[in-house]
């Protein structure tokens, strides 16, 4: 049971769970993250999910994404190394050489969806799940399966709801509670988005109040998604990653905000307030 009290996350977090990097430490000390998105149309949310990651300081950074989007990811982000993935048995060697998965931005669900949701499966490896990799897992029947510690799903109202079988307004009109319940069915870290963010492990109820309806617009939660897999790449639990990374992505979204206002933020526009966030320069 989750316990009633919420704690309600602020700058605190950032610097109890992101300690200075260490000056003799090196890439490898910080992670290879692998990020498996962007189906035709959509490799926008995979790209800005990497340059998220990057920005959030992952050491390595690999987005294994539909070939037409190759050029673009790498003209926008040249450190991360972009692979065109056809099928599942050309994802397998990028799996083992990952520390850990971000699965879903602009996934697609599609015949290629379900290749990459098998690859990713048979891999033992810690997943972010969001957007369409929410979406597959549920139209494999996989979602019942999920019973592993190091996952954080990160669902927004629309994708919680389906998740469970009800209506988006049901789900909203008690978000602890369906939040539970999600946490119940995957037994993972689960990340409630939309105004007023709740994140989970199961045992302790964390609540973000920072964030505005600017944040209401295409790749937000793309971004998000490349926040908490670099956090995990660095070694933060599945738990601690969620709640720095939702923080850090909100509160650079006010931050923008304050200074532009809310109406036309964009998601990349967050990108480089996260990194001041994450290094206490906020
Ligand atoms: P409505 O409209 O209110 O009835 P989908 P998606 C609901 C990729 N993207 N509160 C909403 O309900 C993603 O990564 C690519 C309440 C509607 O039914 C995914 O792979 C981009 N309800 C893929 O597109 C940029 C809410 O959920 C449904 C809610 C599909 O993702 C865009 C919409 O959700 C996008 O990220 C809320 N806060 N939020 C790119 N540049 O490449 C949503 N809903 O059908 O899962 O579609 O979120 O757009
Ligand atoms: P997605 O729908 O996956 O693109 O994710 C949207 C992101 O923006 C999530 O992190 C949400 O919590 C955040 N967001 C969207 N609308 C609001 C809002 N009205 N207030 C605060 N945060 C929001
Ligand atoms: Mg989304």
């Amino acid at each position: 049971q989750v316990s009633v009290n919420a704690f309600r996350l602020g700058v605190d977090d950032v610097a109890e769970c992101l300690p200075p990097r260490k000056r003799n430490s090196h890439k490898g000390t910080y992670g290879h993250l692998l990020i498996v998105g962007g189906d035709h149309g959509m490799g926008g949310a995979a790209i800005m999910a990497a340059e998220a990651a990057l920005s959030s300081g992952a050491g390595k950074v690999t987005l294994a994404t539909r070939s037409e989007h190759v050029s673009a990811a790498l003209s926008r982000c040249p450190e991360v190394m972009v692979k065109a993935v056809d099928s599942g048995a050309e994802l397998h060697p990028l799996l083992e050489q990952a520390d850990v998965v971000v699965f879903g931005p602009g996934l697609g669900q599609r015949a290629w969806a379900d290749q990459m949701l098998q690859a990713v499966w048979e891999s033992k490896l810690p997943v972010v799940v969001d957007a369409d990799g929410l979406n597959i897992l549920l139209s494999k029947g996989r979602i019942h399966q999920l019973k592993r510690k190091h996952w954080v799903l990160t669902p927004h109202p629309g994708e919680a709801a389906r998740l469970l079988g009800i209506t988006t307004e049901h789900l909203q009109q008690d978000r602890i509670e369906s939040l539970q319940q999600l946490q119940q069915l995957c037994d993972g870290t689960v990340v409630l988005k939309g105004a007023g963010t709740l994140i989970t492990d199961g045992d302790v109820l964390h609540l973000c109040s920072a964030g505005n309806p600017g944040m209401a617009t295409g790749g937000m939660g793309d971004v998000l998604s490349g926040v908490i897999g670099a956090l995990m790449a660095q070694q933060l639990s599945p738990v601690d990653a969620a709640r720095v990374g939702v923080y850090a992505h909100s509160a650079a979204a006010d931050i923008c905000a304050s200074e532009h206002g809310e109406r036309g933020l964009r998601a990349t526009e967050l990108i480089p307030i996260i990194r001041c966030v994450l290094n206490g320069k906020e």
